[in-house]
């Protein structure tokens, strides 16, 4: 089994945490943590190319997107590799992840050529629209505002 860890930080307030694990090549990935000091509601969740963040959350670059698609939602055909769709957060600001694990998350692995560690977990001030918007965003970064906060994709022992 690969675990992962992003811990994610902002000016704005906004910290947590985020634990991957896939048990062997070729298996789902398991997203679980938490997340706090967002704004109630559902906020844009992806991967993203780049585990920079020298200037701030700016320096991750687009979503992880190693098929050259389109934007899109987790259970689209055409959709990037780091969508994620929204996390749902709670009147009290607080996101407690239960737990994502579906066949999606086969494109987002630990192990192998296209493994995620070292590129970064983003969360955005607004809702995704999973591309489907009609917004000119919605098709590279499903319209999702502001990159409120961001981790680097780690290895864990
Ligand atoms: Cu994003
Ligand atoms: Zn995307």
């Amino acid at each position: 089994m690969v675990k992962a860890v992003a811990v994610l930080n902002s000016s704005e307030g906004v910290s947590g945490t985020i634990f991957f694990t896939q048990e062997a090549d070729g298996a789902p990935t398991t997203v679980t943590g938490d997340l706090c000091g967002l704004k109630p509601g559902p906020h844009g969740f992806h991967v993203h190319a780049l585990g920079d963040t020298t200037n701030g959350c700016m320096s991750t670059g687009p979503h992880y997107n190693p098929h050259g698609k389109e934007h899109g939602a987790p259970d689209d055909e055409i959709r990037h590799a780091g969508d994620l769709g929204n996390v749902t957060v709670g009147e009290d600001g607080i996101l407690y992840f239960l737990k994502i694990s579906f066949p999606f998350t086969k494109l987002i692995p630990l192990i192998g050529a296209q493994s995620i560690i070292g590129r970064a977990v983003v969360v955005h001030a607004d809702p995704d629209d999973l591309g489907k918007g009609g917004h000119e965003l919605s098709k590279s970064t499903g319209n999702a505002g502001g990159r409120v906060a961001c981790g680097i994709i780690g290895l864990q022992g």
